[in-house]
């Protein structure tokens, strides 16, 4: 069900492993822009009218509105499992503790006497946030993009998820009960690319806002890329990846577990075992072939995500090239489950996440652990971080020179401003000095 590729005996180049050589799903997000564009100009245009039709049209529900009423919230809230409510209520509060931590002060540099620069950080003002409700229905994504806008400082937030049939036009209950939980009060049955223009244009009912972040399908994705710049986005998130560095003292129990629980979202979800051990490789096909047995969603995702050419066991001589096929791949989830799993995972360069050892399976991370789940993919984990409380502000640089402190360096931004065939430049800081030519220093 799972292939293997055999990197055994192959040359480990000074510079890292051509990434071509591991499995990866190829998402053409540019195919989609076409099919996007005129829909996102649609939203700009007709507002609100459009976003009803759209919902009728991709949704296949009838709604009279897209703004939820606040009574829809409080009810989604009032009728939400207890046990449900009791677990979003403590991944909350662990999601906090750790985002509040990633919180920055301001920090003025003197750089000479009454020179000084500042970098002030500010958070976005509002922020308009996606929660996919397709193929399934993540609360916890709410918690992961509101918690760490909200310990930014982000005054203002929209939610945007896909009105649902089932619930009378309205997004997912959980969803509007996670968001009630939160205390996010503007929500919009709005999905896919559709939401996206609706948060970058406003509408009558939504006003515009600054950024979009959130996970979505290649729709959401090709409009946050025809969006970006008028908007900031986070990132285009791709399908679930997890990898798993692994060498015989893993348990193959866990590691098919773990490998199952990414394939679980997506028929293109990546799962990728590296490992230096014939023997765990076979235990773990073993194990894949039981527990996928007696598993659900298998036929729609998990057997299309395992058997697809984005997942795979690779083998390797040992941890050394085992660590530059993780540093090539750049997963989105990194599980090291490995002897002295900690000083390996200290090795890794390219990762969304790192989970440590045996006790820190990605689901944790999905929903508990108190970092954040949406973390950069298809490889993007080798230049982007996933979602924090840094993905909301802004570092303003505040500069702040004397009369003096300006003179003092005058003459040497004349010249680079002439190095540069600006004289103009050069005129402004000359202005302030009654300068005919640059004193020479
Ligand atoms: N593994 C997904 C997040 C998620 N898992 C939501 C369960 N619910 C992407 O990191
Ligand atoms: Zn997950």
């Amino acid at each position: 069900m799972i292939s293997r590729i055999d990197l055994r005996g192959a040359a480990f180049p000074e510079g890292g492993i051509d990434r071509d050589l591991l499995p990866r799903a190829e998402l053409d997000v540019e195919a989609a822009l076409e099919k996007v564009r005129p829909i996102c100009d649609d939203v700009r245009h007709r507002g609100t009218a459009a976003l009803i039709d759209y919902a009728h049209r991709f949704d296949g529900v009838t709604i009279e509105r897209v703004r939820v009423p606040a009574e829809a919230l409080e009810s989604a809230l009032a009728e939400l499992d207890p046990a449900v409510r009791a677990a979003l209520e403590e991944s909350i509060r662990r999601a906090r503790l750790v985002h509040r931590d990633q919180r920055r002060t301001d920090h003025t540099t003197q750089v000479v006497p009454g020179g000084t620069v500042t970098e002030r950080w500010v958070p976005v003002e509002r922020v308009g946030l996606y929660v996919p409700g397709g193929r399934s229905v993540y609360p916890s994504s709410v918690v992961m993009n509101v918690v760490p806008a909200q310990e930014a400082g982000v005054v203002s937030m929209a939610v945007a998820s896909p009105p649902q049939a089932d619930f009378g036009g309205l997004p997912h209950p959980t969803i509007l009960a996670a968001c009630a939980l939160l205390g996010v009060d503007e929500v919009y049955a709005a999905g896919g690319a559709q939401a996206v223009a609706m948060f970058a244009y406003g509408t009558e009912d939504c006003r515009p806002v600054s950024m979009v972040t959130g996970p979505g399908n290649i729709w959401v994705a090709a409009a946050k890329r025809l969006l970006k710049g008028r908007i900031g986005i986070d990132a285009e998130a791709g399908p679930t990846e997890i990898a798993v560095l692994a060498d015989a003292t893993a348990d193959p129990v866990h590691v098919a577990a773990d490998l199952i629980s990414q394939a679980e979202h997506d028929p293109l979800a990546a799962s990728v075992l590296v490992t230096d051990s014939e023997e765990l490789a076979a235990a773990v096909e073993k194990e894949l072939e039981v527990q996928v047995g007696a598993t659900k969603h298998v036929a729609d995702r998990i057997g299309p995500a395992l058997a697809g050419r984005q997942s795979g066991i690779v083998l390797v001589d040992g941890l050394e090239q085992g660590l530059a096929v993780v540093d090539a791949y750049a997963a989105e989830h990194l599980e090291i489950q490995t002897e002295d799993a900690a000083a390996v995972a200290a090795r890794v360069r390219n990762a969304g996440a790192i989970f440590v050892g045996a006790y820190a399976p990605v689901s944790l991370g999905d929903y508990a652990a108190g970092s954040n789940h949406v973390l950069p993919t298809g490889g993007c984990a080798c230049h982007s971080s996933g979602l924090s409380v840094q993905s909301f502000l802004r570092g303003i640089h505040v500069v702040d020179y004397t009369r003096d402190a300006l003179a003092e360096i005058a003459g040497h931004v004349v010249t680079l401003a002439e190095a540069e065939d600006l004289p103009a430049h050069g005129a402004a800081v000359k202005a302030r000095f009654d300068w005919k030519v640059p004193p020479s220093k």
